[in-house]
C-alpha cells in the first residue's frame, strides 16, 4: 500500500471541521478555551450543574496538593444521573443495544434498564453489600455487567471491574488487594465462537480470597439458548443472578452519596510488579465523563453511539457506561471479536444498528487496514458522522485510512489522549472547532491545563518533553487504593503539585500535542497497559527461569509487542537447547496463566547474561536496540560491554 495516501499525508496537512459541524456542534465557540481558563472553577461548576444533585455543593474545589476535593459538600448518585433522571422525558428511548457474538440482539429502554439496575441493587443489598463495600466484577461484555456496575453505584458500593481476559491469579490479586466482599461473574462469554469459561477461572481465584462471601453468577446462554452446564456452583457461596432477580423488588431508591464518595477502583499497570487500584470518586468523575462525552463526541439525542472498549478498561467505564448514559444516549454493546465470524463484523454491526458515532483503538484500525478496505466498502456505513481513537498513538497512515474508508472523508476524527488516572479525556479535538492533524491528539479539553515540561518543570512551548497536567481537574484520581505513598511518589514527586503522566509528548508551532509514548517501564501493547516488571515477575516465577528482562518493541498491528530476554536455570538448559520452540511456548503460556493472554511475549530470547550497569540496573534501552535490530547506542556505562555484543550477535542469528 506504499504511498497510496501520499496526497492526504502531506506533512502538517490539517483537516478543518466541515461547515455542518461548525454550525451544529454542541460546542462551536472557539473562545471556550480562554473562557474556561479564565475561570476554571466556574467552568467546571457549570458542567456539574448539568448533573442532578440531591444537595448542591458548598465549594467547587479544595486543593491541598496532591489531594483534591471537588464539589465539596454536594450529594448525588451516579446511577440516578444515568437512569432515573431520563425516565420522564425519554423513558422509552433505547439505552442499550446489545449484540452477542453469536448474533442475538437484546435492547433495553431507559425504563427497562432502570428496572434491572434497581432490582440488582436490591439483590446486592440482600447479600449484605452496604455503601463503601468493594464488589468485584469479572464478566464478559453482556448487559448484566453494566447493570452490575450501575447497581453498585446505586447503593454506594465501590465496583472493581476486572477484565474478563485476566487470569485467575490476576483476578485473585485484585480481589485480595481491594478486599472485595462479593464477586459478580458469569458462566462464560463468547470469543471467536468459543465459550471462555469465566466461572471456572473465578472459582480458582476465589479459592484464595477469604474476603469473598458471595459469588453471583449470570448465565450466559449459548446462541441456541442452552444453559452452560459446565459450571459448578458452591453451596452457600454461589448464587444464580437469575434466581436472585426473580424475587427482587424493582423499587430501590438511590443512596445519595457525598461528591467525594468512592465510585470505583480500577487496577492498572505501573512501573512495579503489582498493579495499582486507581481510585475515582462520584461527583468529579461523572462530571468529566458527562462533559467530554457531550463535547468530544458531540452527542445528540438521535445518535447511536458505539465505543468498542471492554468494561474491564477505563474506556469502558467512562465511555461505554457512565458518560453516554449520563447523557441519555443510545449505546451499542458488542460482546465478541471484530473478526468473528468474518472480518467485517464491526462494519456489519454499524450497518445493522445504524451507528452514528464509532470510538475504537488504533490497534483495531491497523488490523482493519490489513484486512483490506473491500470489507468496509461492501457495507453501508453512511450512518456514521464521527469517529474516535483512543489507547495509543495513532500513526498517520492509520488515521488517513480511518478517515478515508470508514469516515468516507466526511467524518471528523477525534484522537483522544487520556489515562485510567485522568478518568476522562484530557487532550482531544472538539469536532466543531478544531482542525485535526493525522497523528496529533491536538489540544487540551477546555478547563484542562496540560503542558510539556522538562526535567526541572520548565514549560516547553514548542518541542518535546514530559506531558504534565498542571492544575487539578474534577476526574483526577484521588489515590491508589491502600497505598498513599505510591500515589505521592508515582504522580506528584517529579514536580511538586504537578501531575506527571508518564508519557512523553511534543508540541508543534500551532500548540498541538503529539503523544510519543511512555517514558517509564510501562508498555502499551495493543492499547493495553502492561508493566515490564509484571511480565518479568511472571517469567521469573517459572521454575526454570533464573532472570528475565522485558522490553516493548514496535509491532505492525499492536503498536508495541513484548520481547523477553530470559536467563535459564541450570535445570532448564537441556530443554531450552534441545527444543527451544517448546520451551518458548511453555514460557508464553506461563505468562498467560499468571497475567492473561494480552501479556504474552511476542518473542523470547534465551541468553546467558543481561546487559547491566555497574550498579546492577538492566539497561532496557540496549535490549530494545537489540530486539529491534538497531545499532547499539552508548554502552560505556555497562559493567561488562562484551555481554551486549554477544547478545546482539545471538539475537540477529535467531531473527
Ligand atoms: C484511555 C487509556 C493510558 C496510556 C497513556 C498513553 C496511552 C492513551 C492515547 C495514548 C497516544 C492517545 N487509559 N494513550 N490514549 N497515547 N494517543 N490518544 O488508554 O490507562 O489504559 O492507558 O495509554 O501512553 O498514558 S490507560
Amino acid at each position: 500500500m506504499a504511498n497510496q495516501f501520499d496526497a492526504l499525508l502531506q506533512e502538517n496537512r490539517s483537516f478543518p471541521p466541515s461547515d455542518d459541524f461548525r454550525k451544529q456542534a454542541n460546542v462551536s465557540d472557539p473562545d471556550i478555551y480562554q473562557k474556561a481558563a479564565a475561570d476554571r472553577e466556574g467552568y467546571w461548576a457549570g458542567w456539574a450543574k448539568e448533573l442532578d444533585w440531591e444537595k448542591p455543593w458548598d465549594k467547587v474545589l479544595e486543593w491541598e496538593p496532591p489531594y483534591a476535593k471537588w464539589y465539596v459538600g454536594g450529594t448525588l448518585n451516579a446511577s440516578y444521573n444515568c437512569l432515573d433522571r431520563h425516565l420522564e422525558e425519554r423513558g422509552d428511548k433505547t439505552a442499550i443495544i446489545w449484540e452477542g457474538e453469536p448474533g442475538e440482539v437484546r435492547k433495553f429502554t431507559y425504563r427497562q434498564l432502570h428496572r434491572e439496575v434497581s432490582k440488582f441493587a436490591n439483590v446486592l443489598k440482600s447479600v449484605g453489600v452496604v455503601a463503601g463495600d468493594r464488589v468485584a466484577i469479572y464478566m464478559p461484555l453482556i448487559v448484566e455487567a453494566a447493570v452490575a456496575m450501575l447497581a453498585c453505584a446505586r447503593i454506594g458500593a465501590v465496583h472493581s471491574v476486572v477484565f474478563g481476559g485476566f487470569s485467575a491469579e490476576a483476578l485473585r490479586d485484585r480481589i485480595q488487594d481491594a478486599q472485595a466482599k462479593v464477586l459478580i461473574t458469569a458462566t462464560s462469554g463468547y470469543r471467536r465462537g468459543a465459550l471462555v469459561p469465566l466461572k471456572k477461572t473465578a472459582d480458582a481465584a476465589v479459592a484464595e480470597c477469604p474476603s469473598i462471601e458471595k459469588v453471583i453468577v449470570a448465565m450466559r446462554r449459548s446462541a441456541t439458548e442452552e444453559a452452560d452446564e459446565t459450571v459448578s456452583m458452591t453451596d452457600g457461596r454461589d448464587l444464580w443472578y437469575h434466581d436472585l432477580m426473580q424475587s427482587a423488588s424493582d423499587d430501590c431508591p438511590p443512596t445519595w452519596v457525598d461528591s467525594e464518595h468512592m465510585l470505583f477502583t480500577l487496577y492498572t499497570s505501573g512501573t512495579t510488579g503489582k498493579p495499582k487500584g486507581i481510585v475515582h470518586t462520584t461527583g468529579g468523575f461523572l462530571t468529566v465523563a458527562y462533559a467530554t462525552c457531550k463535547w468530544v463526541f458531540d452527542l445528540k439525542p438521535n445518535d447511536v453511539y458505539w465505543c468498542t472498549a471492554d468494561i474491564g478498561w477505563v474506556t469502558g467505564h467512562s465511555y461505554v457506561v457512565y458518560g453516554p448514559l449520563a447523557n441519555g444516549a443510545t449505546v451499542v454493546l458488542y460482546e465478541g471479536a471484530p473478526d468473528w465470524p468474518k472480518k467485517d463484523r464491526f462494519w456489519e454491526l454499524i450497518e445493522k444498528h445504524k451507528v452514528t458515532i464509532f470510538y475504537t483503538a488504533p490497534t483495531a484500525i491497523r488490523a482493519f487496514m490489513k484486512w483490506g478496505e473491500q470489507l468496509p466498502q461492501s457495507r453501508d456505513l453512511s450512518s456514521l458522522r464521527l469517529l474516535g481513537s483512543v489507547g495509543e498513538p495513532i500513526n498517520p497512515e492509520a488515521w488517513i485510512w480511518y478517515h478515508k474508508y470508514i469516515g468516507n472523508e466526511r467524518c471528523p476524527i477525534v484522537d483522544t489522549w487520556w489515562q485510567t488516572e485522568t478518568g476522562g479525556i484530557m487532550i482531544t479535538p472538539l469536532p466543531g472547532i478544531t482542525a485535526t492533524k493525522p497523528g496529533s491528539a491536538t489540544l487540551p479539553f477546555p478547563g484542562i491545563d496540560a503542558q510539556i515540561l522538562d526535567e526541572k518543570g520548565n514549560a516547553i512551548e514548542v518541542g518535546g518533553g514530559y506531558l504534565a497536567i498542571t492544575s487539578p481537574w474534577p476526574s483526577m484520581l484521588r489515590g491508589i487504593w491502600g497505598d498513599p505513598e505510591r500515589y505521592q511518589q508515582q504522580y506528584w514527586s517529579k514536580w511538586p503539585g504537578i501531575y506527571f503522566t508518564g508519557d512523553g509528548a511534543k508540541r508543534d508551532e500551532d500548540g498541538y500535542f503529539w503523544l510519543l509514548g511512555r517514558v517509564d517501564d510501562v508498555m502499551n501493547v495493543a492499547g493495553h497497559r502492561i508493566g515490564t516488571m509484571e511480565v518479568e515477575s511472571a517469567l521469573v516465577d517459572h521454575q526454570l527461569v533464573a532472570e528475565a528482562a522485558c522490553v516493548g518493541i514496535s509491532h505492525e498491528i499492536k503498536g508495541t509487542a513484548i520481547a523477553a530476554f530470559v536467563i535459564v536455570k541450570e535445570a532448564g538448559r537441556e530443554l531450552a537447547t534441545n527444543d527451544p520452540a517448546k520451551f518458548e511456548q511453555e514460557l508464553k503460556n506461563h505468562v498467560a496463566e499468571k497475567i492473561g493472554a494480552i501479556a504474552k511475549p511476542e518473542k523470547i530470547l534465551i541468553t546467558a547474561d543481561l546487559p547491566k550497569t555497574r550498579s546492577g540496573k538492566i539497561m532496557r534501552r540496549l535490549l530494545r536496540d537489540i530486539a529491534e535490530g538497531r545499532a547499539l547506542g552508548d554502552v560505556t556505562t555497562l559493567a561488562d560491554p562484551t555481554v551486549v555484543a554477544s547478545l546482539k550477535e545471538k539475537y540477529e542469528e535467531e531473527a
